[in-house]
């Protein structure tokens, strides 16, 4: 894959170019099991991968190259190390400290109340972060069957907003079923490295066989109710379908039942565990902290990634509008980018950045950023940072652009610091804090 490569110009301080290497290195490693040249029109478009991916050409005089420049990247890592990056940025200059590696292709971050915390790897593990930041070798058993195919596999972790109380643990993951998989959420209790008295919650119906679009965050209200944001599957007309879970929010009794109130209960024919439609890949949600509505983001086509305000029995257009076009080619998709009975987006990125990751700050170390949005992005490997007047944003920063990689997740800790996940074969923690 020589995409990697394409920000390489504007990486010009030593820990960024060592990020840079080290991933292009990885996955040049990688390829050592793909010896022939092969060209494909790679999966995961939404994501942010590139148009085409080169594999097994550049492997022959990739790694004499890589071994020379190992001392190089040594004496770069060390720097790093030793001393993180300080970020310059509008309203806060901060540092980039990487607090865990070797996580492969992370997805989501937890911290549990006595200081650890929990991360997914899409490939089905979840991974416990010691106190001291130390990753523990052997992953939490007991979690029910997850397909890891294509962007699907074990996805978010959420506890709880009693979890003191209850201990429950949330997550999205990718079940088997019948014609394929699905996205579905599941809880449980951890004891040691167990999970017990798992419980499937959700499942989304129908499954296929697709590997695209799972949407996969999960997010607790105010209320006691749970939501879940899901994809299209990589078949657009079934988010506009109400017997259809595909491209929509779900929203949940924290058990699973389903909320009478919910906007489709009762009608013939739609799944009443329905809160909207029209979504096409929703890989970033937060509650609002002033006003307890649910915010997402998700990723258009080429073009036309958004940020809505979720509501219930809203439609948000997918396919029949949308501000993108259908990749490479470049053609309309659906009537438009407007339609009456349908909703239009807070905010449009066109192009796509394909955000994953979001969070209100809400914390007290970056107190100039209180109640910003924050974005993730992979195909851009960014921070966006967002200003708000209402629901009107008003400023965008783009902060770290290509330095630390694709970012999957961002969180606000406990302590009042970002943290952040790389979607990377070998993936970070790192976290951000101000500096005065
Ligand atoms: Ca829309």
């Amino acid at each position: 894959m020589i995409t990697h490569l394409r920000h390489s110009g504007e990486r010009r301080n030593p820990a960024a170019m060592f990020h840079s290497l080290r991933r292009v290195m990885d996955r040049a490693l990688s390829k050592t099991k793909t010896p022939s040249p092969r060209i494909s029109r790679g999966e995961g478009w939404g994501e942010g991968q590139p148009l085409v991916h080169i594999s097994g050409i550049f492997k022959t005089h990739w790694i004499p190259a890589f071994a020379g420049m190992t001392a190089l990247m040594m004496a770069w890592s060390f720097s790093a190390a030793a001393q993180p990056q300080t970020v310059k940025s509008e309203k806060h200059d901060f540092r980039i400290v990487t607090l865990v590696r070797g996580l492969q292709n992370p997805w989501s971050i937890a911290f549990l109340p006595d200081g650890r915390m929990l991360v997914t790897e899409r490939a089905g593990r979840l991974r416990i972060v010691g106190k001291d930041y130390k990753l523990d070798p052997k992953p939490v058993e007991g979690l029910p069957e997850i397909v890891a195919s294509g962007q699907g596999g074990l996805l978010d972790v959420v506890l709880h907003p009693q979890y003191d109380k209850n201990g429950w643990i949330y997550w999205s993951y990718n079940a088997p079923g019948t014609g394929g998989w699905g996205t579905a959420l599941a809880r449980g209790k951890l004891e040691g490295q167990r999970m017990t008295d798992v419980q499937v919650l959700f499942s989304m119906e129908p499954k296929t066989r697709a590997g695209h679009h799972f949407g996969g965050r999960i997010v607790f209200d105010n209320k006691g109710f749970v939501y879940l944001g899901l994809g299209d599957r990589g078949d657009m007309p079934r988010a506009q379908k109400l017997d259809d879970h595909a491209g929509s929010v779900i929203r949940l009794h924290d058990d699973g039942r389903v909320p009478k109130d919910n906007p489709f209960v009762g009608r013939a024919g739609a799944k009443p565990e329905k809160f909207t439609l029209g979504n096409r890949n929703i890989q970033g949600a937060a509650l609002h902290p002033q006003t307890g509505e649910l915010w997402t983001h998700e990723h258009g086509p080429q073009g036309g990634d958004e940020v809505n305000v979720m509501r219930s029995g809203r439609n948000y257009g997918w396919p029949v509008i949308t501000y993108g076009v259908n990749y490479g080619i470049g053609t309309r998709i659906g009537e438009g980018s407007a339609k009456p009975g349908m909703e239009q987006p807070l905010h449009v990125w066109v192009p796509s950045i394909a955000p994953s990751g979001m969070a209100f700050y809400t914390g007290d170390k970056f107190p100039n950023w209180k109640g910003n949005l924050l974005v993730g992005a992979l195909r851009d490997e960014m921070l966006v940072r967002l200003e708000l007047n209402g629901e009107k944003v008003v400023r965008e920063e783009r902060l770290i652009k290509g330095q630390i990689g694709r970012i999957r997740d961002v969180r606000v800790g406990p302590d009042g610091f970002v943290y952040l996940l790389t979607d990377e074969r070998d993936g970070v923690v790192v976290r951000l804090e101000a500096v005065k």
